[in-house]
């Protein structure tokens, strides 16, 4: 059958009746706008979620930040668009012409040519296969894509022993670690941790956790599980400690990855000169907190019984006290929020934002957000020291 065509602006059947915007959606900044987890566009916002996976696949930087801000933009939208609602859309900032005029396509045909091209593309569908692999990224599943490769099967048979070590586990566990892991879980999950640094500290008196990312902002399944946590006086090497007696009880099956520099540092962020790596690259996994990325058993397969394990996908990050609000902040998410924290930050006051510390660029000084009682008290005391307006967690949902 043929495409029904695209009209013009000229041949525009009707136009929409102007409706007021709420005034906050005009907001340069994600990280200054509501975004529900579920929106009245979401099938819209899922399409646009699939090309710009495909832009990171291909490394196309520029392309994934436009399509990034027209997901959040779209999310933050509070109305279902209608005929003509790309004109509504290009209203919020970071939105381009190329955007708009998929919602055009969109609306006149429920659907988007190029998503369906991806979907039958298949280097898109094998590398995104690959990249599902936990410590693949674009460039080796591309790499892995140019070698022929089209199944996990070929890669396991094939190209094992040139895998990572972390890459080798998450081939090994593909299914487990792909699965999502329900609400109920993740807490669960959260109070063995919590019980097991109470445990192994002054009985735990100086103990704080939160369960942060997709879970704090209201998924009821998720990836994996991040905990942020702190402690009073015992925060330094905690994440040693702590990792160590959870691999002894057997409820960590496999370490990724640690990294203790926050520790080593003695609680200060890095010098604005320092670790380049880490602020060039925007995000890769890294922020200068001491974090533990670990395989876990899942509690439905706990240590001890005879069930086959089931593996869960668990990130411990211990913060100072003096940072546990810049941590929650910087792991609740979404990544978009995050983009545009770091960015609004850096243009309004010149500082830069990290989850173990914001930095004043011009002085080299670490902002003090004050004392806290609760991890709620931490978290808004960073909006406010930060001039931002308090958003939910529910509400940060911009993808
Ligand atoms: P993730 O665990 O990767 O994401 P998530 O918890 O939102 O979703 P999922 O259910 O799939 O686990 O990351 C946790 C938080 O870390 C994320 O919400 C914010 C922060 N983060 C960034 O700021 N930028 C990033 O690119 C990533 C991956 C994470
Ligand atoms: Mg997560």
């Amino acid at each position: 059958p043929s495409l029904p065509t695209l009209s013009t602006d000229e041949t525009y059947p009707e136009q929409p009746p102007a409706r007021p915007l709420p005034e906050w959606i005009s907001n340069k900044y994600a990280c200054e706008r509501q975004t529900p987890l579920v929106c009245p566009n979401q099938p819209f916002a899922d399409a646009l979620s699939t090309i710009k996976l495909a832009r990171e696949l291909s490394g196309d930087r520029v392309g994934v930040r436009a399509y990034a801000s027209a997901i959040a933009a779209v999310k933050t939208f509070p109305w279902a668009f209608e005929q003509g609602g790309e004109r509504e859309l290009g209203k919020v900032p970071g939105v381009g012409k190329k955007v708009t005029m998929l919602l055009r396509e969109w609306l006149q045909t429920g659907r988007l040519t190029e998503v369906e091209a991806l979907e039958k593309d298949e280097e898109f569908t094998t590398c995104r296969l690959f990249w599902n692999i936990w410590g693949v990224g674009p460039s080796t599943a591309k790499h892995l894509y140019q070698q022929g490769f089209r199944t996990l099967e070929d890669v396991k048979l094939q190209y094992w022993g040139r895998l990572t070590r972390e890459q080798q586990i998450g081939l090994k566990y593909f299914d487990d670690i792909g699965m999502r892991i329900p609400r109920d879980e993740v807490a669960e999950l959260g109070r063995i941790i919590q019980t097991m640094a109470v445990q192994i500290t002054d009985g735990g008196n100086g103990v704080h956790s939160v369960i942060c990312g997709g879970y704090r902002r209201g998924k009821e399944m998720s990836g994996d599980v991040d905990i942020i946590m702190t402690h009073r006086t015992q925060w330094q090497h905690l994440v040693q400690r702590l990792t160590e007696a959870l691999e002894k009880t057997g409820w960590v099956t496999h370490v990724l990855s640690i990294s203790k520099s926050m520790s080593e540092r003695g609680g200060h962020p890095p010098e604005l000169h320092a670790e380049k790596g880490i602020w060039q690259s925007g995000w890769g996994g890294a922020d200068s907190l001491d974090k533990s990325l670990l395989v876990f058993r899942s509690p439905t397969t706990p240590p001890g019984s005879e069930a086959k394990i089931l593996h869960r996908r668990v990130d411990i990050i211990i913060s100072p006290p003096s940072a546990f609000g810049t941590a929650i902040v910087g792991w609740t998410g979404g990544t978009t929020f995050e983009r545009d924290l770091r960015r609004l930050l850096k243009e309004r006051k010149g500082w830069r934002f990290d989850s173990g510390g914001v930095v004043d660029r011009a002085t080299g000084h670490v902002v003090d957000f004050g004392e806290w009682e609760t991890a709620e008290e931490a978290e808004r005391a960073v909006f406010r020291g930060c001039g931002m307006e308090w958003i939910d967690p529910e509400l940060r949902n911009t993808g």
